[in-house]
């Protein structure tokens, strides 16, 4: 039985099993005369149909709702509010419903509102309990009505019963399951002021939620959701807000507050399970939340967390009302489930100056509670908020050991058979750069053909695409970038020389080492690592350097992090062999390759002929923007003929 299973989750299902929970039922919880709302039947249709559409649903196990038991209710509400919900659907309230609802704070209710709370909130039972037993590795329940808002006796913001807290005490309280902590982090746009109440004195539940407060004006409109509301008593620190200022936060704000407060706790806490309220309203087009966040954004978010409790991961829907921005966004979310692809994307701009403020006072309300998050954050951190990174660059190598690395590389470019050279020793020491420099990631920067995801493969997994008249070896780690970013930098593309081994005919791309502010340059960032970047380096400088030891090493990575280029002297004939570095991106240095500024010199007097390039490698350009989501067709062409047009 199980290698039965086994195998046919090797060719249609994912190797990590993911449960999808849909049920059509829920939809029947509507306005009673089907007046138009944001919280509507067709918020779960469009996403249950995405998932779908982009095969999906079809690599999970599929899981149909069950109604929640009352006593697992009422573990979170008391018995008035449970007996209201259950009853409200049936013919005597009717007509009464529409009197009752207009006394709660947004919530309208018809017949099929009861049904479909319970199936709400059993449905998030249901898949977490299967989380919890490892039935499943994580969980996506695709639930309405939600329920983060719901209180003790209290339904609101168009929430009935509290799934996720429901589920969360259902966990704690089925001993056996073995889960004895939980973090449930809640990035629905609004504060998740039921979840909060329920687990205020409770040490074993960690309530995070980021969400719009403006100060209090921002619904549910009180101080609830202040980031001075930390828990009481034994719950004390295990409460935390972290209340926007403004609106318009996207994927860096978000990222900030991951990287300097949640991630930190959340390997401090250690949990046994996590629970997302997952609203989709504060992504980019969404009409009530006014944020920006992208599938992209949800998509790194939700990668962060799946480094806890062993993956265990359930994801209930809560708000969001743009149907194609939930419906992309949960589809970003999957792919992180079933851990299959690369994740991609951009993010253009840094923090809010207030996203700063608002991570150093949590950081500082919280801290006795929390070590990890006692440090000051770096001035050079939080005065990252201007998009642009401008560095002081540098020819040559770290002028200290200028000599020192010269007689160092001497050795190596020297012809092969000419070095007595023990083939074993050898063979270990190239062994031994590569395991340490495979566990450093890099930015990877990529201005000219690179910019075309399938092309770029080439040099990682090898091959050839159209247009190119050589084949590439590829890396020695075939793993594909962890992450894909685009990014613009003051720098200058133009393209220069006649005719290229790997391009025939027609100039190619190079990014001037030095900046200027009144040139942009588009770039696609890949996350690989610096042992990838070394077998890049090798194939975009086709030397006879042999590859026992680095191109480019982490003393390099300091030097050039500190002098902002730095020239290989062992691939010097290549026209790639200057590392320039264009700053950090959350951590991570990112470098790019060009020629050095000798060749600028070279160029300019005409000495090498600038050149526009062909139209079979301009075209890989072109395709690199309009597929990386950057410019539109028209755009990505007029932005290369411009680049190949204008003077040095
Ligand atoms: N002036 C969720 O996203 N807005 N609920 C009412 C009154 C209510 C949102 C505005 C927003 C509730 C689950
Ligand atoms: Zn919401």
């Amino acid at each position: 039985m199980e290698a039965v299973e086994t195998a046919s989750r090797s060719t249609s299902r994912s190797l990590r099993r993911v449960g999808i929970l849909y049920d059509e039922r829920m939809c029947r919880h509507h306005t009673p005369d089907d007046e138009p709302h944001p919280e509507n039947p067709n918020r779960i249709r469009a996403i249950w149909n995405k998932l779908q559409s982009a095969g999906i649903s079809q690599r999970c196990e599929v899981l149909s709702a069950k109604e929640a038991e009352d006593k697992y209710i009422l573990s979170v509400h008391g018995k008035s509010h449970v007996d209201l919900i259950r009853n409200i659907s049936s013919q005597q309230y009717n007509s009464r419903r529409n009197r009752i609802a207009s006394n709660l704070n947004s919530i309208y209710l018809n017949e099929g509102s009861s049904e479909a709370a319970y199936l709400a909130a059993g449905s998030v039972i249901e898949v977490a309990k299967r989380v919890a037993k490892g039935e499943l590795d994580s969980a996506f329940a695709i639930v309405r009505p939600p329920g983060h808002h719901a209180e003790h006796d209290e339904a609101m913001g168009f929430c009935l019963y509290n799934n996720v807290a429901i589920a969360t005490n259902f966990l704690l309280n089925e001993k056996e399951l073995g889960i004895n902590k939980i973090l449930i982090v809640d990035w629905d746009v609004h504060h998740g002021n039921g979840t909060q109440k329920t687990f205020w004195k409770d040490p074993r539940v960690l309530f995070f939620s980021v969400h719009r407060h403006e100060f209090g004006n921002f619904y549910p409109s009180n101080d609830d959701g202040d980031y001075t509301m930390i828990g009481e008593g034994p719950g004390a620190g295990y409460n935390i807000n972290v209340p926007w200022e403004n609106g318009r936060c996207g994927d860096a704000d978000y990222l900030a507050v991951w990287d300097h407060i949640l991630i930190p706790v959340a390997k401090q806490f250690n949990p046994d399970m996590i629970l997302i309220s997952a609203g989709f309203d504060a992504a980019v087009g969404d009409p009530l939340g006014g944020c920006r966040v992208t599938p992209y954004g949800y998509a790194m978010l939700l990668r962060k967390l799946m480094d806890f409790a062993r993956g265990k991961i359930v994801l209930a829907l809560e708000g969001g009302y743009n149907l194609t921005s939930i419906s992309n966004s949960a589809l970003a979310c999957m792919e992180v489930l079933l851990d299959e692809k690369t994740v991609t994307g951009s993010t253009e701009a840094y923090p809010f100056e207030s996203t700063w403020r608002v991570i150093r006072a949590v950081r500082q309300e919280l801290k006795a509670f929390w070590s990890v998050l006692a440090d000051e954050l770096p001035t050079k951190l939080i005065s990252q908020k201007a998009p642009i990174p401008v560095k002081k660059i540098l020819i040559s190598s770290c002028d200290s050991e200028a000599e020192d690395v010269e007689e160092l590389l001497q050795g190596v470019i020297r012809p092969l058979s000419t070095l007595r050279v023990d083939e074993d020793r050898r063979e270990s020491a190239s062994v031994s750069w590569r395991s340490d420099l495979s566990n450093i990631d890099i930015w990877y920067a990529t201005f000219g053909s690179n910019m075309w995801k399938p092309r770029f493969l080439c040099y990682i997994e090898g091959g050839q695409v159209d247009g190119m008249q050589k084949l590439c070896s590829g890396s020695m780690d075939k793993r594909p970038p962890k992450e894909i970013l685009w990014k613009i930098f003051p720098h200058r593309l133009f393209f220069g020389r006649e005719s290229t081994r790997t391009w025939g005919l027609g100039g190619v791309a190079f990014l001037h080492p030095e900046s200027k502010n009144k040139d942009i340059v588009h770039m696609c960032l890949y996350r690989i690592t610096l042992e990838q970047f070394n077998d890049v380096l090798h194939q975009e400088n086709i030397s006879s350097y042999d590859m026992s030891s680095p191109l480019f090493d982490l003393t390099s990575l300091d030097c050039v992090k500190e002098k902002g280029s730095i020239n290989l002297e062992a691939v010097k004939k290549g026209w790639y062999h200057n590392v320039v570095y264009l700053g950090m991106e959350r951590d991570i240095p990112i470098l790019t390759m060009t020629c050095d500024l000798s060749d600028i010199e070279n160029f300019k007097s005409g000495k090498v002929p600038l050149h526009a390039p062909s139209e079979d490698y301009a075209n890989t350009l072109v395709k690199g923007l309009v597929e990386g989501g950057q410019l539109s067709e028209e755009e990505a062409v007029s932005y290369i003929k411009e680049a190949a047009t204008k003077p040095l």
